[in-house]
């Protein structure tokens, strides 16, 4: 498919989306978020897929929302369109694992989308941040949900109030990403940590992902039953025997995704 604000590669099994709006530093406008659920469809179709990365370029991963797109929309258009709601939340239904890899500035809706994905890669140059009250609106794609759940209040409170910008470093101490690399590093070390997920069985890759996104959204005690039915689930599977099989004979395992 030709896009116009993404590139879409595929490296190995591993599929790769890069935001492609460099001068308005990958601006999510209405176009770019549609291509992406495109994009993002299409790797989840096929099977040949395991992981996918998204990143943006070395100066920008996304600047935040379009400003120019929505500096003159009502609150009816708003409303009526649910703006935001369509095209926006499609990584966060993936079932194969997404990647977010962050090299400049992941601002507004950027860092939004950023915190959509499983986990967050970021380079050294990275900066997060919801500057959106200093445009005179708020973080509406789950920033000050999000952004709380995995820093906490003080520093979510703090960025969301004041626009303040945290760099790779405090985003590491504050465990917003899994990881800092070097700038020129973070696409190929991204890659290499999706293609490691990808050689392993989808269908367990799938129920650890799930369970993990389960506790956000439910009790420790029903989170833990939850991964309790799942472990015990995956004994029915076929990349169980193989895996276990595998270690005993002191061998690479096999997985065929059943
Ligand atoms: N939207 C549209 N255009 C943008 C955006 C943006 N978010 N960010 C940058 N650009 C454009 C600039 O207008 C400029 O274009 P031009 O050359 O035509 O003037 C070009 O990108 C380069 O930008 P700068 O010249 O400003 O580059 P600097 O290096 O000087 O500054 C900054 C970089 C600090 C990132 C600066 O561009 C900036 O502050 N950008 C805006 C950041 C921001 O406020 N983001 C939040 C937007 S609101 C939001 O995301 C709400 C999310 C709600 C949910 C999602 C709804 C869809």
């Amino acid at each position: 498919m030709a896009y116009e604000n993404i590139l879409v590669e595929t490296h190995g099994k591993v599929g790769v989306i890069i935001l492609n709006r460099p001068k308005a530093l990958n601006a999510l406008s209405r176009g770019l978020m549609r291509e992406l659920t495109q994009a993002l469809d299409a790797f989840e179709a096929n099977t040949d897929i395991g992981a996918i990365v998204l990143t943006g370029s070395e100066k920008a991963f996304a600047a935040g929302a379009d400003i120019k797109e929505m500096a003159n929309k009502s609150y009816m258009d708003a409303y009526m369109e649910d703006f935001i709601t369509a095209d926006w939340e499609r990584a966060t239904t993936c079932r194969k694992p997404v990647i977010a890899a962050v090299s400049g500035y992941a601002l507004g809706g950027g860092c939004e989308l950023a915190m959509m994905c499983d986990f967050i890669l970021a380079a050294e140059n990275a900066k997060f941040g919801q500057p959106e009250i200093t445009i005179g609106t708020m973080p509406g794609a789950g920033g000050t949900q999000r952004l709380t759940r995995f820093v906490g209040k003080a520093k979510a409170m703090e960025m969301c109030l004041t626009g303040r910008m945290m760099d790779a470093t405090e985003a590491e101490r504050s465990g917003l990403v899994s990881r800092v690399v070097p700038v020129d590093d973070l696409k190929d070390e991204a890659i290499k940590v999706a293609g490691r997920i990808a050689d392993l069985s989808l269908p367990l890759v799938m129920m650890v992902k799930e369970s993990v996104n389960r506790s956000y959204e439910t009790t420790l005690r029903e989170g833990v039953r939850f991964e309790r039915r799942l472990f015990h689930s995956t004994f029915a599977t076929t990349d169980q025997k193989e895996g276990m099989a595998a270690f005993v004979e002191k061998r690479q395992p096999d997985f065929k995704n059943k």
